[in-house]
């Protein structure tokens, strides 16, 4: 439980932590190794690997070239049971409570839970809740749910409750990828104030100011994607 361990502590000294979302789909093998150049000399503390549309064993190629090239934490952020390997240290089990597919609630977790019971990963149990950001993203599209509407702070606050309740170790706000809006930070400062468990946010994060500005509102760990794939110095300017 090193991993989990590790954001809860640092969420608690107020320590705020930055994961890079790296999608195998959009990563060529052989790109890795500069790009890691860049993730170990920036303020990266986790790697995140997935995406909402991986082919099968891509996944588990990335991982190794990863963990080649970088000593941080690499923790699957899966769209599906197909990006499960076990040369990652964790994975983040994500159900998804703001949408109400029984298949991203539990149907495949079942499926995985016999393949995870024979891996060494760390399974952190996390409730994945999306917000409305303006577009359709691929998360909606791939699961079939409805994102939570932005206006509706009860709700989103309710569904993080509710997680926390069901014994998940995360709740994670997400705009989805390329999101045109980041999670508000009224709507991030607003759940962080009611959850004992650590908040990640991700989502349409692209500049430093929105980076601050969902730490300041509360985030313990944002998730930055799209900026990185667009620019490979965007952590430079960090
Ligand atoms: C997506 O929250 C992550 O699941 C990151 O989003 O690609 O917009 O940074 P971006």
């Amino acid at each position: 439980s090193s991993i989990y361990h590790n954001i809860k502590s640092a969420a608690k000294r107020r320590k705020k932590l930055l994961a890079i979302l790296i999608d195998p789909d959009k990563t060529e093998i052989n790109s890795i190794a500069s790009l890691c150049v860049k993730i170990n000399q920036s303020i990266a503390t986790h790697i995140f690997v997935g995406g909402s549309e991986v082919e099968e064993f891509e996944t588990e190629k990335v991982v190794i070239e990863l963990k080649k090239h970088t000593r941080l934490p690499i923790i699957l952020f899966p769209g599906g049971i197909t990006q499960l390997t076990d040369k990652a240290d964790g994975i983040l089990f994500l159900s998804l409570i703001s949408g109400r597919n029984p298949e991203y609630l539990i149907g495949k977790h079942v499926e995985a839970a016999p393949k995870l019971l024979r891996m060494q990963l760390e399974v952190i149990p996390t409730g994945y809740v999306l917000i409305e950001n303006g577009k359709q993203t691929a998360v909606e599209r791939v699961s079939k749910t409805q994102p939570l509407s932005r206006e509706n702070i009860d709700a989103i606050i309710n569904t993080a409750r509710a997680g926390e309740l069901l014994g998940m170790k995360l709740i994670y706000l997400e705009a989805g990828s390329g999101a045109t809006h980041p999670v508000d930070y009224k709507i991030i400062s607003e759940v962080k104030k009611r959850l004992q468990i650590p908040l990640i946010v991700g989502g349409g994060i692209r500049s430093k100011e929105d980076l601050e500005l969902a730490y300041s509102s509360g985030a313990d760990m944002v998730v930055i994607g799209t900026a990185f794939e667009e620019n490979e110095n965007f952590f430079e300017e960090l």
